[in-house]
């Protein structure tokens, strides 16, 4: 059992429907459904409350990149228009007290295990049952196993020499205090410039004596332009809520954008309505045209741009240069979203330091040394990032039909049908696994696309008595290939990213998430075929193809 653990509690043991792992926004959703349904559920969580993501990442500066307004579960009416939202894009505080809210509105808290880490799922064939085995000694069988483990939940810090002797504090970004840090009068090293460093970097500026941002790769970032929600804002929110939903609930959008084609307009029309999109602010400056994503010379003219902006606002002409992106087409990283970000370059207590020049050699006990410099640091911020969708998964030692392990399963890179199960691995459901839009979407509307979808498919196997639901490993290739197909259209695999697991030493480098269109239409395909593409059986020696 975890040491000062919140929660005393006796292993859990015996038979029950169906377990889901990790209480985030998937999770959570998950567990009130199954209930629903009727069935008999037990959520483990490694963290102490709901809300996965957030519950993790406290940096300061976290902060959502999809507007609040359209980042709720849209399944609870009533919810929907009693929450308010305060800002464009809320801070992490007030998303997390949406989850813990959701979790006490609906009582799902009763459902979920806390401070509990499921270390092992093992697929019974004599019952088709998953038998799950956590660290606090629970040991449960379940017919369905339900993986809402995130994308992005297991941090990684790379193994810098001597990093062990440091002597100040070290943090991860993903695995934030508490109780927070502060900062005030410390001289503090950021290694890392993803979101969580473009986030965090700014706010510990203005707080601590000094910081040195270690940088390895310059990332493009647009600013938020956040304000506080208006009443108008949440009016006009509401007035095209009917469309939203119909386009959420539609096909599936894909990565298509705008249809507008920058190369036909000319230099001043295109200048003036990146501009525009600019002031907008946010992520959906990918959209001010057509083509940004899938065609190299519209995308030099964005990232064109945002280097120029860089300039403009960046006053050392050094530092300047030393941020602007040029290693790999705009958006092919995920576009960072900033407030102040590039600002803050400006501030006499903060220095950048490019590690293409001058690697860091080592960690000391009270400093970082690169090749060029020794900088005596307090403390240590790494916002280095994640072992993105599927290290989570693998974490658990899963163990499918024959003894199959998930690692072997993945030694290529991930394949899951739909990103929504493994062959091999009967009665699994990954929530916004590799291979659905998941990461690329906005992660609520997919979150709830896949936990309707298998509630259905929940709902069918019970109607008709089926006790195995397999995704046949034909169609499984097929779907990998399909997706790797659509990503090799766009821009996407040029950039080394953590989308391409390139973030990992010996990670496969394969495009994870699914950009194509119509994924919504496939899934629901699928179902209304009886699940064409996956084997239901009723007792293990009957299998039906669906
Ligand atoms: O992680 P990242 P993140 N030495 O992997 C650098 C979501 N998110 O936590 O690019 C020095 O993007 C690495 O450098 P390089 C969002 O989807 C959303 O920032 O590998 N540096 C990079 O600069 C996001 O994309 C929000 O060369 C090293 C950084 O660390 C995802 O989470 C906010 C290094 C890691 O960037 C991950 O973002 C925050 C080394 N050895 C996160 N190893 C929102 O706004 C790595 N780096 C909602």
């Amino acid at each position: 059992m975890a040491d000062g653990s919140k929660f005393e509690r006796a292993p859990k043991s015996g038979e029950i429907d169906a377990v889901v792992v990790g209480a985030g926004f998937g999770g959570l959703y998950m567990l009130h459904k199954l209930r629903e349904l009727g069935l008999s559920v037990q959520g483990f969580e490694a963290g102490d409350g709901v809300g996965g993501t957030w519950y993790w990442n406290r940096y300061p500066g976290a902060r959502c990149d999809v507007p609040s307004l359209f980042y709720s579960y849209t399944w609870d009416d009533a919810l929907q228009k009693e929450w308010r939202w305060t800002e464009k894009y809320a801070a992490q505080p007030e998303i997390l007290a949406y989850a813990n809210h959701v979790a006490d509105r609906h009582d799902i808290r009763p459902l979920i295990a806390f401070e509990t880490r499921v270390l092992s799922a093992t697929f019974d064939e004599a019952a088709d049952r998953w038998v799950v085995v956590t660290d606090r000694g629970d040991e449960l069988s379940a017919r369905w196993l339900i993986l809402a483990t995130g994308c992005l939940s297991t941090p990684r810090a790379p193994a810098i020499p001597g990093v062990e002797t440091f002597a100040g504090e070290t943090y991860h970004t993903g695995a934030w205090p508490h109780e927070g840090v502060d900062f005030t009068g410390k001289t503090v090293a950021v290694i890392g410039t993803g979101s969580s460093g473009i986030q965090s970097i700014p706010q510990i500026a203005a707080q601590a004596k000094h910081v040195t941002v270690f940088q390895r790769t310059p990332n493009f970032s647009v600013p938020a332009n956040n304000t506080p929600l208006t009443d108008k804002d949440i009016a006009d929110f509401w007035k095209m809520y009917p469309d939203y939903i119909a386009m959420v609930k539609g096909p599936g959008m894909g990565f298509g954008g705008n249809p507008a084609n920058a190369l036909a307009a000319t230099p001043e029309e295109r200048r003036a309505r990146f501009e525009e999109f600019w002031g907008v602010g946010g992520a959906g400056f990918l959209a001010a045209w057509g083509g940004i994503i899938t065609d190299i010379e519209v995308n030099d003219e964005a990232a064109n741009f945002v280097r120029g902006k860089i300039a403009e606002t960046v006053k050392d002409p050094e530092t300047a240069r030393r941020l602007q992106p040029r290693d790999h087409p705009i958006g092919t990283k995920r576009i960072c979203v900033d407030i102040d970000y590039f600002e803050t370059y400006n501030r006499p207590n903060v220095t950048l330091v490019n590690l293409r020049e001058s690697p860091i050699e080592a960690i000391e006990p009270n400093a970082v040394r690169t090749s060029e410099a020794t900088y005596p640091v307090d403390a240590l911020v790494f916002a280095t990032g994640f072992d993105a969708m599927t290290g989570a998964i693998l974490a658990i030692d899963i163990k499918g039909a024959g003894g199959a392990e998930i690692k072997q399963a993945w030694a290529e890179g991930p394949k899951a049908y739909l990103g929504l199960a493994i062959a091999g691995f009967p009665n699994m459901f990954i929530i916004t696994g590799p291979g659905s839009p998941s990461v690329l979407s906005n992660m609520i509307n997919s979150i709830e696309q896949h936990v309707e979808w298998i509630i259905g498919c929940i709902e069918h196997m019970r109607e008709h008595g089926f006790t195995r639901i397999a995704a046949d490993p034909e169609m499984q290739e097929k779907w990998v290939a399909h997706v790797r197909r659509v990503a090799d259209k766009t821009l996407f695999p040029r950039a080394a990213s953590w989308y391409m697991g390139a973030n990992i030493p010996g990670k496969p480098r394969v495009f994870m998430p699914y950009i194509g269109v119509g994924y919504r239409k496939k899934c629901a395909d699928v179902a209304a075929a009886g699940y064409e593409g996956f084997a239901l059986a009723k007792e293990p020696s009957d299998v039906h193809a669906g």
